[in-house]
């Protein structure tokens, strides 16, 4: 029996997002978003591959429907292709009804099997219209108004069959991986072996500072004209590592452990919840970092009905001495998988950047909740990748022992931020329902709980850890 316990209704299910599962890229009226095109070139993503077809799930919503049902979630967080829905973007551009149609029906087809819906709007993909129109996220005035009347749009669509929704999911990987090192779409980086254009030292932050605008006017938007009859709640999604000193007996690097999760979440947290960048940053990054007016920061601070929490994995954190680069975004600190003593924060997998450490999970809840001020936190993204699963035969692959103790060691540090911690986290989602197009990765990092294969016509394969979640789950939700 474990020592710590979830309530009753304790919501958790998996997540995933449009762009990496659900293909017909050109079916209904969809045109292209940013991520289309940033795949078509040549070397941006590391298998030459692209979500031309990726999970076929624009297909087989009956499929996943059911697979979540065997999977026995009581919820399912995906995210909407805003080019299917209004293709060219724009608050004057037409509305694609048969896009929007399609989303409405997979609602209902969610609420009819019982599974809660989680509706991200925005999952990185961009239409590609507005990024050529005016630079996208770049420009505040029409990109706000952009973002907003698209949330508009599917608020009024999906009125009140939705209770959760998520504004923008990862900032900081847009803003970071996107407009700083280039990695993401739309690829702008101050590199110029990668890109012909961009500055690194500026544009993450103005493309940060607007998805901060964009969210609290959409959720400005859902509290004024939707929210009383319609009775959702809405949020917006952070990533973040928790962090250790490398040398615990070096306040420095004690000190850096901190301002990397100012520099990586309290970016976007502090301005949802103060209404006011961290210090850390302002220091560091002077004017680069964009004001606040004092409208904006009143617009923006208050705007989380709960927090959104993506979590994966966490860090050694040595500071550094001297200037910061301009390009820096770390807050000036080298992000380590050893420390001083030469210890591994956790196991390898296939993601470069990910290794397990399910302690800091627990800390990171802790450190949020203590921070924010106690808010409501649903975690919606925690999985892992695996090294070589990719290569295994299907029989073996099928076995994801080491997922499974992924999930065992993470949702156990949750039931006990919540039971003995005081947390107040009431959902998680795991990353991910089924294998998917892992972006600048391609298809040979995989992180479902699910087999899909890609050669064989996307037929899913339910692995270990598919049926293993909801053990996991059923051990720790209070039933009486
Ligand atoms: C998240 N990093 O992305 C995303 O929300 C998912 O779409 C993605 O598939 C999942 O995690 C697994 O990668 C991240 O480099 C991508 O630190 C990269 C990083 C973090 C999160």
């Amino acid at each position: 029996m474990p020592d710590a316990v979830l309530p009753q209704d304790f919501l958790w299910g998996f997540a995933t997002a449009s762009y990496q599962v659900e293909g017909a890229p050109h079916e209904d009226g969809r045109a292209d978003s940013i991520w289309d095109t940033f795949c078509r070139i040549p070397g941006k993503i590391a298998d030459g591959s692209s979500g031309d077809v990726a999970c076929d799930s624009y297909h087989r919503t009956q499929e996943d429907v059911a697979l979540l049902k065997q999977c026995r979630a009581k919820a399912y967080r995906f995210s909407l292709s805003w080019s299917r829905i209004i293709p060219l973007g724009g608050r004057s551009d037409p509305v694609n009804e048969k896009g929007l149609r399609h989303y409405v029906k997979f609602v209902d087809d969610l609420r009819a099997a019982g599974i809660e819906p989680m509706i991200t709007l925005f999952h990185w993909d961009l239409p590609d219209a507005l990024h050529k129109r005016y630079g996208g996220m770049l420009n505040k005035e029409e990109f706000v108004k952009d973002f907003e009347n698209y949330a508009r749009v599917v608020f009024k669509a999906m009125g009140s069959k939705v209770k959760f929704w998520i504004t923008f999911n990862e900032p900081w990987c847009s803003s970071i991986l996107g407009y700083s090192t280039g990695l993401f779409a739309p690829g702008r980086t101050s590199d110029r072996t990668k890109s012909s254009e961009g500055d690194s030292s500026r544009e993450p932050w103005i493309v940060g500072h607007n998805f901060l605008l964009a969210h609290a006017s959409a959720v400005k938007a859902y509290r004024e004209d939707f929210k009383d009859k319609d009775g959702g709640r809405i949020g917006i999604t952070l990533n973040g590592d928790w962090t250790e000193p490398w040398d615990a007996n070096d306040p420095a690097d004690v000190e850096a452990c901190n301002r990397k999760i100012e520099f990586s979440i309290c970016w976007f947290g502090d301005p949802v919840y103060f209404g006011k960048y961290p210090d850390s940053m302002r220091k560091q990054l002077g004017d680069r970092l964009p004001e606040f007016t004092e409208e904006e920061a009143a617009l923006v601070k208050g705007s989380n009905d709960f927090y959104g929490m993506n979590h994966y994995c966490a860090n050694y954190i040595k500071h550094k001495e001297g200037e910061p680069e301009p390009e820096d975004f770390t807050g000036n600190l080298e992000i380590l998988f050893y420390n001083k003593a030469g210890e591994a924060i956790g196991p390898e997998t296939q993601s470069v950047w990910l290794r397990p450490h399910p302690p800091g999970f627990r800390k990171l809840l802790k450190w949020l909740s203590d921070r924010y001020g106690g808010p409501t936190i649903y975690v919606t993204e925690n999985g892992t990748s695996l090294k070589g699963e990719n290569s295994l035969p299907l029989e073996q692959l099928l076995q994801d022992d080491f997922r499974c103790e992924y999930y065992r060691g993470y949702v156990g540090a949750l039931a006990d931020a919540y039971d003995k911690d005081g947390v107040d986290v009431r959902g998680y989602m795991a990353w991910s329902l089924m294998d998917n197009f892992e972006w600048a990765e391609g298809y040979e990092t995989r992180f479902g709980v699910t087999y899909v294969d890609y050669k064989g016509g996307q037929k899913r394969y339910p692995k270990k850890s598919a049926k293993v979640i909801g053990d996991i789950f059923d051990s720790y939700i209070k039933t009486d």
